[in-house]
C-alpha cells in the first residue's frame, strides 16, 4: 500500500483521522507553570502515537462557572488519529494520570485537563443521545456525567475557552450536527465571553 491521500492527513479540515481536543489546567504542579503542564502533555500525546499537527496559542480564561476556581490556561490542538474512539480517550486519561490528575468532582481544580471535542465528523454514540445531551438544562449539566463517551463534546459550541483557541488550529471543521464551522460558533458566541479568552 502506498501512502495515505493526502486530504485524510490534513489537519485542518477535520477528515476521518483528526481529532481535535481542549487542553486546560487551573492547579500548578510543583515547579511548572500550568502552561509548562499543558507544553509536557502535548509531548507525552506526540509520544503516544497520537501526533499532534497544530497546537493554538495559550490562553488564560476565567474559571467556568465563574467563582469556582482560579483561572485556567487553556489551548486547543489537532491530533492524527486513526483508531478506535476509546483508545484515543485512554490515551487522554493516561496523560491527564502522568501529570498529576484525580479525578475526584466533576468542575473541580485540576492540573490537567484534557478533552476530546471531536473525531473527524463521527456523532457519537448516536444523534439522539448527542442531542438529549446538548439540550440538558444548566443545573442538571454540573450534576449528571455522560457514562459514554459523547461526539462532539456536547457542551464545545458553547464555550469561548475551547472556540477561540481551536478556531486558531481548524477554523474550517464543520460541526457535524450544527452544520457550522468553528470560525462560525467562535463569531456566534457573545462578545464579551470572547474577549475573556486572553493570550498568555
Ligand atoms: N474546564 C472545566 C470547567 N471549567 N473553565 C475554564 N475556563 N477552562 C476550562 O478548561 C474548564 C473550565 C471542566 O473541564
Ligand atoms: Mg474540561
Ligand atoms: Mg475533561
Amino acid at each position: 500500500m502506498g501512502p495515505e491521500p493526502q486530504e485524510t492527513r490534513s489537519s485542518a479540515r477535520g477528515g476521518i483521522g483528526t481529532a481535535l481536543i481542549a487542553l486546560g489546567a487551573n492547579v500548578p504542579r510543583p515547579g511548572r507553570t500550568l502552561r509548562e503542564t499543558l507544553e509536557a502533555a502535548l509531548s507525552d500525546l506526540a509520544a503516544g502515537e497520537a501526533p499532534v499537527r497544530a497546537v493554538s496559542r495559550f490562553y488564560r480564561t476565567p474559571c467556568f462557572p465563574a467563582g469556582a476556581g482560579p483561572d485556567y490556561v487553556n489551548a486547543a490542538a489537532v491530533l492524527e488519529w486513526d483508531g478506535p474512539p476509546r483508545g484515543l480517550l485512554d490515551l487522554l486519561h493516561a496523560v491527564e494520570r502522568a501529570h498529576g490528575r484525580e479525578r475526584v468532582r466533576r468542575w473541580g481544580r485540576r492540573t490537567l485537563d484534557l478533552d476530546l471535542l471531536a473525531l473527524g465528523d463521527a456523532v457519537l454514540p448516536d444523534r439522539a443521545t448527542f442531542e438529549a445531551w446538548r439540550a440538558l438544562p444548566p443545573v442538571a449539566q454540573s450534576e449528571e456525567a455522560p457514562g459514554e463517551l459523547i461526539l462532539p463534546h456536547p457542551r464545545m459550541h458553547e464555550r469561548a475557552f475551547v472556540l477561540v483557541p481551536l478556531a486558531e488550529v481548524a477554523p474550517g471543521w464543520v460541526h457535524p450536527v450544527l452544520g457550522a464551522d468553528v470560525a462560525q460558533l467562535c463569531r456566534a458566541l457573545p462578545d464579551d465571553l470572547r474577549s475573556e479568552v486572553v493570550p498568555l
